[in-house]
């Protein structure tokens, strides 16, 4: 698959926020989002000032972190944000009707949609899921952005085929703050720009014991995803993060380099 270079892209793209990422894309040259999958908040602050100079995306799951507080947690970490230009992704997988995912978007202990610029949620309750949380940027004064998981790297997921293709049909209804899908493939006709993000990404393991299957970083971005998402395969026991994040960061922008040639 042939694509336009992340710069050609960012003039054109219909959301404020993927124009605000790929900008930082081209400026920071790496297209590597890092999974701070981690229990503690000191364990996620330093990943994220040590690896912040190499990725694009920080992606939490911050309903793992044992000891979170919102000013102990989120205060900071958007200040590191600013200091090393990447963005935030708490990676909720909202999954319920409009009206319940506002409120679990903006309200609760987390008040995701005031500090994370990209969230993401499943299609399956249908198009009311994008209102509600798009109902739930109203208030605030920066870009927000939302994927849509359109497929998963896990073995036996059923969102394949048909579940697939009406999930970018409803992603088409809002492109403004709907910028793109957690997938494994290129998604959308070739006249749209969906920006791609891909977990399931590992350089040395095939997968773990609970399901999860990774892909080599050539394989994904050779099959027109823009963004690698890799977490234990920088920081796994007895992984130097630093330099695996570099080791990620320059094969995946070595495999972009080779798409828009
Ligand atoms: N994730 C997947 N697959 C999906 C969607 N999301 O693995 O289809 C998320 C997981 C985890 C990260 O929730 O945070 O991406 C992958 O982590 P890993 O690289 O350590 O396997």
């Amino acid at each position: 698959i042939t694509l336009k270079s992340y710069e050609d892209r960012l003039r054109t793209h219909p959301s404020p926020l993927a124009r605000r990422l790929l900008k930082i894309i081209t400026d920071k040259q790496t297209n590597l989002c890092v999974s701070l999958d981690v229990q503690t908040k000191d364990e996620l602050l330093r990943l994220a000032d040590t690896l912040g100079p190499y990725v694009c995306v920080f992606k939490t799951h911050v309903d793992t972190v044992e000891d979170f507080t919102y000013e102990s947690v989120i205060v900071p970490l958007v200040e590191l944000s600013k200091r090393h230009n990447f963005l935030i992704f708490e990676d909720r997988k909202f999954a319920d009707i409009g009206s319940t995912v506002r409120s679990q978007y903006t309200s609760g202990v987390f008040k995701i949609a005031q500090w994370a610029h990209i969230t993401n949620a499943h299609a399956l309750p249908g198009p009311g899921i994008i209102d509600g949380l798009f109902a739930g940027t109203k208030n605030i004064n920066e870009e927000r952005g939302l994927l849509l998981l359109a497929e998963m790297s896990s073995a036996g997921s059923l969102a394949t085929g048909d579940y697939t293709d009406k999930t970018v049909d409803i992603a088409r209804k809002n492109t403004f703050f709907t910028f793109g899908f957690i997938a494994q493939t290129r998604l959308g006709s070739p006249n749209e720009d969906f920006i791609i993000m891909t977990p399931g990404v590992g350089l040395d393991d095939k997968g773990d014991s609970l399901g999860q299957q990774y892909r080599t970083v050539d394989d994904v971005i050779s099959g027109g995803s823009d963004i690698i998402i890799v977490g234990r395969g920088i920081f796994a026991k007895g992984r130097d993060p630093i330099t695996e994040s570099k080791r990620y960061r320059d094969a995946g922008w070595k495999a972009y380099t080779a798409r828009v040639k």
